[in-house]
């Protein structure tokens, strides 16, 4: 009797051991909205029997504030690079193991190169996409004449006076950056002179300006809420996508260039999962699909050899190098960047 009890109770825990081993594990990755293939994500669940959670954010400033309250609540994040500073000076981020990354040597060693300048050493980020910053119009409201100037100016054009049809990024840097640029300085200049120019010139574009917002704009240029929007690249070209009559414009005087870039945050409990997410998002074929549907240009240079020669030929995708010259990397500012943050406030709160 005694010996089948003992029997019944080892079955029992050898269950209970294999329940716990199936569990289906979670993977949390905190990115921004719009910004991976759904198939691409399916299909690794698929592989790995697991669960991939994808909550978004708008801005590194929402996606700071949220990981600084809730750190343990994500396994992967995908700032752009001044916020990869500053996660790694804040000690949030997880040192990359590269030999658990086996498609690391697809990214092109150039952008590498470009992502040490936010990330020395390559030492905790993965360039996911890079980009650039324009307008966003519908021809249907915006009339040839007043795009013609191909300028950051437009802006402030009298033909949207009282019409409430423009709309600026929910983003300091982009909306301040765009206003530095317009006026001959580069998006990291915090001199005094430097924003006393930006603030004049935002005042003008604030005058159209009915929102600063990173998402609703998407809907709103294709259903004529909005006429022209502050849009990047890739968000801009998904709309574009779906309907003719949208466009977007690289701004004459340049623009801001940025790079997002994966993490892993130290406080992950999964990382050995996020290690082999990373690793199938470096995967050629994957990178190429995940470019292919976000419409942003992948660092990843093996992905770049499988696209669409259309798709590499986008110069509102891959802007050409005289272009790319008039650009300015968005850096990392440290305590600096409270001069343009609260010149964004002042102006939106106005
Ligand atoms: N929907 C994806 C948007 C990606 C934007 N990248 C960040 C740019 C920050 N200047």
């Amino acid at each position: 009797m005694r010996s089948i009890m003992l029997a019944v109770l080892i079955c029992a825990a050898l269950l209970g051991l294999a329940a716990c081993g199936s569990k289906e594990k979670v993977l949390y990755v905190f990115n921004w909205s719009d910004y991976i293939d759904p198939a691409l994500v399916k299909q690794f669940e698929q592989q790995h029997n697991c669960k991939v959670k994808i909550p978004t954010y708008d801005s590194n400033e929402s996606m700071f504030a949220k990981i600084e309250s809730t750190r343990e609540s994500f396994d992967i994040a995908v700032p752009s690079g001044d916020h990869v500073t500053l996660l790694a000076q804040k000690g949030y981020l997880e040192p990359l193991d590269l030999k658990k990354l086996s498609h690391w040597g697809n990214l092109d060693p150039k952008l590498l190169e470009k992502a040490r300048s936010f990330d020395p050493g390559n030492q905790y980020a993965v360039p996911y996409f890079w980009g650039v910053t324009g307008l966003l119009y519908n021809k249907k409201n915006v009339p040839a004449e007043v795009l013609k100037s191909g300028s950051w100016s437009m802006l402030a054009d009298k033909y949207f006076n009282g019409k409430q049809k423009v709309s600026m990024l929910e983003d300091a840097r982009e909306v301040v950056g765009a206003a530095l640029i317009s006026k001959g300085f580069g998006v990291n200049d915090t001199s005094e002179q430097a924003l006393a120019a930006a603030a004049q010139v935002l005042k003008a574009w604030d005058q159209n300006i009915t929102q600063y917002d990173s998402e609703a704009y998407k809907n709103e240029v294709a259903d004529g809420t909005t006429w022209l929007a502050q849009a990047y690249n890739g968000d801009a070209l998904q709309q574009m996508e779906l309907n003719k009559d949208l466009g977007f414009i690289l701004p004459v005087e340049g623009s801001s260039l940025w790079m997002d870039s994966m993490v892993i945050l130290k406080s992950s409990q999964n990382k050995e999962l996020a290690y082999a997410f990373i690793d199938f998002l470096l995967e050629a074929e994957n990178a190429r699909a995940n470019a292919d549907y976000v419409m942003y240009a992948t660092p990843n240079a093996e992905a770049g050899k499988l696209l669409d020669p259309a798709f590499t030929g986008n110069t509102l995708i891959y802007p050409p190098a005289e272009y790319v010259d008039k650009c300015y990397m968005i850096e990392f500012l440290g305590d600096k960047v409270k001069a343009i943050n609260d010149l964004f406030e002042k102006i939106r709160m106005n």
